[in-house]
């Protein structure tokens, strides 16, 4: 029995929305029947009547089925009467109390797998697993890692394959819609760049600047104090002197005032 969808009813008090009955043990080998991809959803509460979601009274194979608003007074699975052939309960998701989602009275029971129960194998369920928990869209925001049943349950509620790590529940995690944001890679610190050393400009050696002095006026000075005054005005040169008898200076080779070395420059005086 598979792709129903069962609200707020009951085979009968002590059986199940939907209802695996075991008349009085009549099946010689294990029935095997199978409740797969339902949603059984609105379970009311009765006065004096039990109501389960789904009743496995023999051997069955439940998977990928849906389970919520079962009214807290019921079992949202129910595995019980004769303990005859295994109950196989897996990959369920089951929006109910965990005590009362996957319930065993006296079958052999493998329940593994399921959202719901707080039993080995299986996870309480907890709202923020789901795309949208209010309105029941019980999909999975994230892996959710079980255990590999794949021979069993090959695929999933909405006919997606169970991929090698399948994950609790009626759903597998099907990572289409929103991708995960791929993290933007940290900008690289850069390398600081070497700093070239600067090529030390080669200090000039001075060209010696001539050092020029202004030639003094000799004319009418006395003869012998020639070279004080050419000294005086920064030569350093020996002038040359002609004297007759004259004391004053009548002549001098270079005119004064003409700008010339202070250290090369040779003047001849006379007088006469
Ligand atoms: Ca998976």
């Amino acid at each position: 029995m598979y792709n129903n969808l069962t609200p707020g009813s009951s085979y009968s008090s002590g059986g199940g929305a939907i209802e695996i009955n075991n008349p009085s043990g009549n099946y010689g080998s294990n029935p095997n029947h199978i409740i797969r991809g339902n949603i059984i959803r609105d379970i009311g509460f009765t006065s004096g009547i039990t109501k389960y979601g789904i009743r496995a009274g023999t051997g069955a194979k439940v998977y990928n089925n849906i389970l919520y608003n079962i009214n807290s007074n019921y079992n949202a699975v129910q595995c019980n009467d004769a303990n005859d052939y295994p109950r196989i309960i897996y990959h369920n998701t089951v929006d109910a109390a965990s005590n009362r989602a996957v319930v065993n009275s006296g079958t052999t029971m493998d329940s593994k797998n399921n959202i719901g129960p707080a039993t080995l194998n299986n996870l309480p369920i907890l709202p923020s697993m789901f795309l949208n928990y209010a309105s029941h869209n019980y999909r999975l925001v994230a892996n959710l890692l079980g255990l590999d049943l794949r021979s069993i349950v090959p695929t999933d509620f909405d006919g997606n394959p169970r991929d090698a790590t399948p994950d609790l529940g009626a759903f597998e995690y099907v990572a289409s819609g929103t991708p995960t944001p791929t993290p933007t890679p940290p900008t690289p610190t850069p390398t600081p760049t070497a700093t070239p050393r600067p090529t030390p400009t080669p200090i000039p050696s001075p060209t010696p600047t001539p050092t020029n002095c202004i030639i003094p006026n000799f004319l009418g000075q006395r003869i012998n104090r020639a070279q004080t005054i050419w000294r005086n005005a920064g030569f350093t040169t020996q002038v040359i002197v002609r004297s007759r008898r004259g004391q004053r200076i009548s002549f001098q080779s270079i005119p004064a005032g003409t700008s010339a070395s202070c250290n090369t420059t040779i003047i001849t005086v006379s007088a006469r």
